[in-house]
């Protein structure tokens, strides 16, 4: 009997082991040109590796490297973001116009991964007012996609948006902070990173019944909750906190799911 509750856990586990890579951080605005500097950062928040060959951006596709406004291609290394790794996807270059100046002006970090598109923009060049930014597998299916707004960095010139946390909606407009420093973090974990203990309302380190009941309290007008307390009882990342999250925390309580958030 215990062989096969083992069992079933290796098999949850292989599920929940699926590979995520998540828009994690845009410079739309930078203080330079925005012709040769705008740039998205991805993060890989699952357990293993991901070969983003054959993968687009807003329905190009992406390459190697990265090529700089003299033409030089860089960096031609690898396809593979490995588990709780950075890449930083850069304009790429038609002819004789284009590619980027974001290494040159941004401490973009060694240790992730360089790609670009095989165009000269990214999304047809990222709005500053508002943009939409499509990632696909080589199978065309969706795997992430955001869609921006610049009051999420308070139309801040030269900082980038970041989401707080890798595990969050990243659609939500509380999921995301403008950078705490100009130039942003292209490559490496976000200045305004969050630690969420999801389900943790209360704030104390776990989950329990308690904070099942604080989600009750707040949909009943009874308590207000902070921006990390509804980040922690947003557990199914719908933008709402109210009964269907503290049912989850139930269930998660008792063990009826093992894991938050849920979708
Ligand atoms: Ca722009
Ligand atoms: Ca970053
Ligand atoms: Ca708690
Ligand atoms: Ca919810």
């Amino acid at each position: 009997m215990k062989l096969v509750y083992f069992l079933i856990f290796i098999f949850l586990f292989a599920f929940s082991a699926n590979a995520q890579i998540v828009i994690n951080e845009v410079m739309y605005d930078p203080i330079s040109s925005d012709s040769y500097n705008e740039w998205i950062e991805i993060y890989n928040n699952g357990n293993g590796n991901v070969n983003l060959s054959g993968w687009s951006l807003c329905d190009k596709k992406i390459l190697k490297g990265y090529i700089n406004t003299s033409g030089y291609l860089f960096r031609n290394e690898t396809f593979i973001l490995k588990s709780s790794s950075y890449a930083v996807i850069t304009d790429g270059r038609i002819s004789t116009t284009g590619g980027t100046d974001a290494y040159k002006n941004f401490d973009v970090d060694n240790d992730s991964v360089a790609l670009h598109v095989d165009v000269n923009s990214l999304c047809g060049g990222l709005g500053n007012t508002q943009g939409i930014i499509i990632l696909k597998d080589e199978n065309n299916i969706v795997k992430d996609s955001v869609s921006y707004y610049n009051y999420w960095n308070s139309n801040n010139e030269g900082k980038s948006i970041e989401l707080v946390n890798p595990s969050l909606n990243n659609n939500l407009s509380l999921s995301w902070n403008a950078s705490l420093n100009f130039n942003g973090t292209p490559g490496s974990k976000n200045s305004n990173f969050l630690k969420i203990i999801f389900g943790d309302v209360s704030g104390n380190g776990f989950v329990s019944a308690y904070d099942a009941s604080l989600i009750l309290r707040y949909g009943a007008g009874k308590m207000s909750l902070s921006r990390i307390q509804f980040l922690s009882g947003d557990v199914n990342l719908n933008g709402i906190v109210n009964n269907e999250d503290s049912s989850l925390i139930l269930k998660y309580v008792v063990k009826k799911i093992k894991e938050l958030p849920i979708l």
